[in-house]
């Protein structure tokens, strides 16, 4: 089996023992660490929510590979991030109320982080408010990230709310996670959508 099979089966798996040292055997054999994201990783968690869906996983199942998944993450981090970069700008991001799903607000995070903006994360389940009171803060943008169709409301809530405070044309909003869309995120007036972390880079730049 090659590296990344070995790390998509420990992730699909939710095999904590595993997957350090199978992320750093790939990585000491040079495979690039946007291969082991991509392939290995993200590719795994895909699989996890087709057999979530097919009744053969269940929460516990999608949340032990999880947490493999953030302990494989960690160890990219250094890989996918470049030090030493100057700021080019605040972003404050989080996922919105109702929703627990963190890792791929962390990875837009880390990628971010690695274009050079200084990142404040809000964490999970954040309410409307709280997202308020960090854009009255000051921030160049928002970044609103949601996985379920039930809490994607949430991130119109949010903006909202931003409007009502009258911050609305302080900062700029861009949003996304798997439901989401280009369409959905020109209906509720955000001011843009990326559909995966490389792309939200692409976003927040032009963005500024
Ligand atoms: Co949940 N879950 N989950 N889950 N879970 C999904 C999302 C689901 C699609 C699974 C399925 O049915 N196939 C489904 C949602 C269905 C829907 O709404 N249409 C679902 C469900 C139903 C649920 C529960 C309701 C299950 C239950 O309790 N019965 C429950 C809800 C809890 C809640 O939030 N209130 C639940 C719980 C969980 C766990 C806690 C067990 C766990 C999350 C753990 C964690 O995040 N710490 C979990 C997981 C792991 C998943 C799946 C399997 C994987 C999600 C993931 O991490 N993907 C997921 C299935 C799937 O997505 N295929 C599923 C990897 C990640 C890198 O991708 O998050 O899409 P993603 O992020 C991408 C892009 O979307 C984008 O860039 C990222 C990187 O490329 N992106 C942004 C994300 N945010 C962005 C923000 C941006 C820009 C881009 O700008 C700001």
């Amino acid at each position: 089996m090659n590296h990344i099979d070995n790390i998509y089966d420990a992730v699909l798996d939710g095999d904590m023992g595993v997957i350090p040292e199978s992320v750093q055997t790939a990585l000491n054999a040079n495979v690039p660490a946007a291969d082991i994201l991509k392939e290995g990783m993200i590719a795994a968690m895909e699989e996890v929510g087709r057999l979530f869906e097919e009744g053969e996983y269940f929460v516990p199942e999608m949340l032990i590979a999880a947490r493999a998944m953030k302990i494989g993450l960690d160890l990219l981090k250094p890989y996918l991030i470049d030090s030493g970069v100057d700021p080019v700008g605040k972003v404050v991001v989080g996922t919105v109320q109702g929703d627990m799903h963190d890792i791929g607000k962390n990875l837009v995070s880390m990628m971010l982080e690695g274009a050079g903006f200084e990142i404040i994360d809000l964490g999970i389940d954040v309410p409307p408010a709280n997202f308020v009171e960090a854009v009255r803060e000051g921030v160049d943008i928002l970044g609103l990230s949601a996985l379920l169709t039930t809490t994607m409301p949430s991130i119109q809530d949010t903006i909202q709310a931003i409007e009502q405070a009258g911050l609305r044309d302080n900062v700029k909003v861009m949003i996304g996670g798997a439901p989401v869309t280009a369409e959905y995120a020109q209906q509720i007036g955000a001011d843009g959508f990326a559909p995966d972390a490389g792309q939200a880079v692409t976003l927040a730049k032009s963005l500024l």
